[in-house]
């Protein structure tokens, strides 16, 4: 091999090693597309048509946060934050693990939290048709992990397809 030859092909094997190096950086970034509060620690979240938008997002714990839930539907969407779906007759009733249960939060309007009567039922944050929900809480530190949101009430609600939302707790 001419001295010139091995040159292009040390040229070559960087610029390919550069491409892939610029590529995974590139598709980490579209991957990590989970929103997160604004600096003022504020998270709007929309539903609308069956979805949440954001559908993935990562709170902090141990910090203030608000977050604004927007019902564009025209029917309640009865929201709950939780893992392990609990089944019963094939349909899902409830998370075993319920991400909210304990939390303190400010709640405007204050009807619209619903706290659980037994240890059967999630907190539950119940936004009206065509309103908004404005919750401030501070998650616990020990909530940290990956949770989901979910509406188990309303016409063709169901949390394993919709409405549906991934939720990291950090
Ligand atoms: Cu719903």
């Amino acid at each position: 091999m001419t001295t010139r030859t091995s040159r292009i092909s040390a040229f070559v094997v960087v610029a390919m090693v550069t491409l892939v190096a610029v590529t995974a950086i590139v598709l980490t970034n579209v991957r990590d597309q989970a929103e997160r509060p604004d600096r003022d620690g504020v998270l709007e979240i929309v539903m609308e048509d069956y979805r949440f938008r954001p559908a993935e997002f990562v709170l902090p714990a141990g910090e203030p946060v608000t977050l604004v839930f927007t019902n564009t539907q025209d029917f309640n969407h009865n929201l709950t934050f939780g893992r392990s779906l609990v089944e019963q007759n094939g349909r899902p009733v409830r998370f075993e693990e319920d991400l909210l249960a304990g939390v303190d939060a400010r709640v405007t309007p204050p009807r619209a939290w619903i706290e659980p009567g037994t240890a059967d039922t999630n907190v539950t944050v119940s936004v009206a048709a065509n309103s908004t929900v404005t919750a401030e809480l501070v998650l616990p530190t020990d909530r940290a992990g990956t949770w989901q949101a979910g509406c188990f009430i309303g016409p063709g609600c169901d949390p394993r397809v919709g409405l549906a939302a991934e939720v990291t707790v950090e």
